[in-house]
């Protein structure tokens, strides 16, 4: 005898609300929602690379109508999302080495344009590391020859799938397994960070961003409009990272908005090489509070703390608020 099916799962996650009619179906068991990395990964819990790839590449999807390559380097967001023989991504997805996603996604570009496929599109993605270190100069190229391509970087300040080593976009003063927190020059003290933004600017490329995971709907929107445009493209995003950074997996969201509001990470948009459009700060903060909850810092507070460390990243703050005209000036 057959029974009906009870769900009982109605309004949840789960695919069963597919069943339903369209009208009580959650937004998450629409077909036509893209989800391109799907849940059973392994990242960390609070992980802000998770969190900006999903809302990124799901953006580039819904732009593309679902025709998107992806090229990924080696990294956390390749190693939590696809352990052999598994994978949470719903796209077609090329895992590449370290250093040469850009020129993978070059090549995946150009085979489109041979075949004749130019509605299908490309995108690149890695850590800093893979990014601002190893994977530089085939980026560099990337944006020389135009190609059309969007390059993300999912910036976690240091090479977190290996054990938080320093990379080259790691901030000045900060803990990684290799910048100790002890001796007579704590944390890195190799300057600021290399500020791959600007050199993207200075390639002069059709369409460079930044973004955070305090904002996803400016993240979706920076994608989109990326999308929308043909030659190469940089995407710079900045996505805490609870165990590399030593804050608690709650937080993730509120540093990122913290980095924003003190001026540390400014927000904005270039095309051709010329500054369009800025985030402005609302609510403007010393960096002592984005620094405070996150212990790769924590060297900088207390009686044998450093306050001209602090001050050099505060003064560096304020350059970042002046050069972006981030705070409006208050008529006196
Ligand atoms: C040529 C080469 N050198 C070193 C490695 C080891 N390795 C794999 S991932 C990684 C660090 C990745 O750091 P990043 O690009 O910042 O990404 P994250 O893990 O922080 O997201 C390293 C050093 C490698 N795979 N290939
Ligand atoms: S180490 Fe950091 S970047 Fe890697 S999965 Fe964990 S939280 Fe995410």
């Amino acid at each position: 005898m057959n029974a009906p099916i009870k769900f009982y799962q109605t309004g949840t996650f789960t695919v069963g609300n597919r069943l339903l009619s369209p009208e009580q179906r959650a937004v998450q068991a629409s077909p036509e929602r893209s989800n391109a990395l799907n849940s059973g990964h392994r990242a960390c819990q609070g992980c802000g690379e998770a969190l900006g790839a999903r809302y990124a590449v799901d953006a580039a999807m819904r732009a593309t109508d679902g025709e998107l390559i992806a090229a990924n380097a080696t990294g956390c967001l390749e190693v939590f999302s696809t352990p052999y023989p598994e994978t949470s991504w719903q796209l077609p997805w090329i895992h590449s080495l370290f250093g040469n996603t850009a020129a993978v996604g070059t090549g995946i570009a150009a085979a489109m344009k041979v075949k004749g496929k130019l509605g299908t599109r490309v995108i690149a993605q890695g850590g800093d590391g893979g990014t601002t270190d190893i994977g530089f100069g085939c980026l560099s190229g990337m944006f020389e020859r135009n190609d059309d391509v969007l390059y993300i970087c999912y910036d976690n300040e240091a090479y977190m799938n290996t054990g938080v080593q320093r990379s080259s976009a790691t901030p000045y003063a900060a803990r990684t397994a290799t910048t100790m927190a002890v001796g007579s020059e704590p944390g890195a003290t190799f300057g600021q960070g290399k500020n791959l933004p600007m050199i993207a600017m200075a390639h002069q490329i059709p369409y460079v961003a930044t973004a955070t995971v305090a904002d996803l709907h400016d993240l979706e929107a920076k994608v989109e409009k990326a999308m929308s445009v043909h030659g190469a493209r940089y995407l710079h995003v900045l996505v805490p990272c609870p165990l590399g950074w030593g804050s608690a997996s709650h937080d993730t969201i509120r540093l990122a908005r913290l980095a924003c509001e003190t001026g540390v990470f400014p927000v904005f948009e270039a095309e051709h090489g010329e500054v369009t459009s800025v985030s402005k700060i609302r609510h403007r903060v010393p960096v002592e509070e984005y620094l405070k909850p996150q212990k790769r810092f924590a060297h900088l507070f207390g009686a044998n703390g450093h306050p001209d460390m602090l001050a050099k990243i505060q003064a560096d703050a304020d350059r970042n608020i002046r050069r972006f005209g981030l705070v409006d000036e208050v008529a006196a």
